[in-house]
């Protein structure tokens, strides 16, 4: 793998830099699942529309099933500049970096699956992208997403009194965490990758995300419950490490860039139309049990406080009237 230190090292000159990297560049991703999950999907997407942009050569080295880790890892790789330059990413895991950037997938943020879509085709998230950079130096490239996050359980929720003291795990943002505390539920943030072994080992009770990673990940064996919450209509930012996107030359960034926005309205149109079918599947072979939650809307008003606290705290508050103004 070449890269612009190495060359510089090597005391190539800035021609012989230019025509190394316009012949040899290999980007690294990572995806905690496997080829048939639409993180992975668009994440291909991706790979064949920059191979469509850039006239030069430029390999993709996608690592697969979390042979990297999990995304608590990769924000510590992209923003560190090693092991991998791309992937996709929830706001929550990279909070430890830039607080605010959270806001993007906080629960109950928007209303229903239009109002994501105006937002995210909107330019509102810039000041959030902006502090991303700034912090982590973590670069968007493209959003995805579109799953509905439910509670996934081993035992059944039907309503607010099954939730009190439920021992759930949550993302490592504070504002998960806070959020179902609001709703009187015990929640602890666990690394993805420990979530089945916890939930089987009865250190929790379940958790909450969405049917392209429950059915992916196979969860259903130990979490078969799934209770319609639907508090969350996921944003999932394509990103790639800023030290890798200013080592590229002109045309490749240029080429990324717009594969970026590509593979994410792909991914977007993807995640949102399986969402429903996957739970279907799932249900159809009798790996889970569906069931509405009795009171959605007092959820929505026992966490409105914890959002307008967020916003205040990260200096968000005329942006989050934005969003829901929408
Ligand atoms: O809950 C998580 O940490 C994960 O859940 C799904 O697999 C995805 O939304 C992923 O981005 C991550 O947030």
């Amino acid at each position: 793998r070449v890269t612009m230190g190495v060359m510089l090292a090597t005391g190539l000159s800035a021609a012989s830099m230019t025509a190394a990297l316009a012949q040899d560049v290999t980007l690294r991703g990572a995806s905690m699942f496997d080829e048939n999950h639409a993180f992975t999907k668009t994440m291909r997407k991706f790979e064949e529309l920059v191979g469509e942009y850039y006239t030069g050569d430029v390999e993709f080295d996608l690592r697969l099933n979390g042979e990297l880790g999990v995304e608590s890892d990769y924000v510590n790789f992209l923003q560190q500049g090693v092991a991998i330059d791309y992937t996709i990413m929830a706001p929550s895991n990279m909070a430890k970096f830039a607080p605010a950037i959270p806001l993007m997938d906080m629960p109950f943020l928007f209303r229903d699956l239009d109002h994501w879509n105006t937002v995210l085709s909107s330019d509102a998230f810039g000041p959030l992208e902006a502090e991303l950079e700034k912090n982590a130096d973590i670069k968007i490239i493209g959003y995805t997403g579109g799953g509905v996050r439910n509670l996934v359980s081993s035992g059944p929720i039907a309503s607010l009194d099954d939730l009190a003291g439920h021992k759930m795990r949550v993302m490592g943002a504070p504002i998960q965490a806070k959020t179902f505390a609001a709703l009187t539920a015990a929640p602890s943030a666990i690394a993805y990758n420990e979530v089945y072994n916890a939930i089987q080992s009865g250190v929790i009770a379940g958790f909450e995300n969405e049917a392209a990673s429950i059915q992916n990940l196979k969860f259903y064996e130990v979490a078969p419950y799934i209770t319609l919450t639907k508090h969350t209509i996921t944003v999932r930012p394509i990103v790639m490490s800023g030290k890798t996107f200013r080592k590229l030359p002109e045309d490749l960034q240029a080429a990324v860039l717009k594969a970026g926005k590509e593979a994410g309205a792909f991914g977007r149109e993807l995640e949102s139309r399986e969402d429903g079918l996957k739970l279907q599947e799932m249900l159809d072979a009798g790996q889970i049990k569906v069931q509405e939650f009795d009171g959605r809307e007092t959820l929505l008003e026992m966490v409105k406080p914890v959002q307008d606290e967020f916003a205040a705290e990260i200096g968000a508050t005329d942006l989050l009237a934005t969003i829901r103004g929408m």
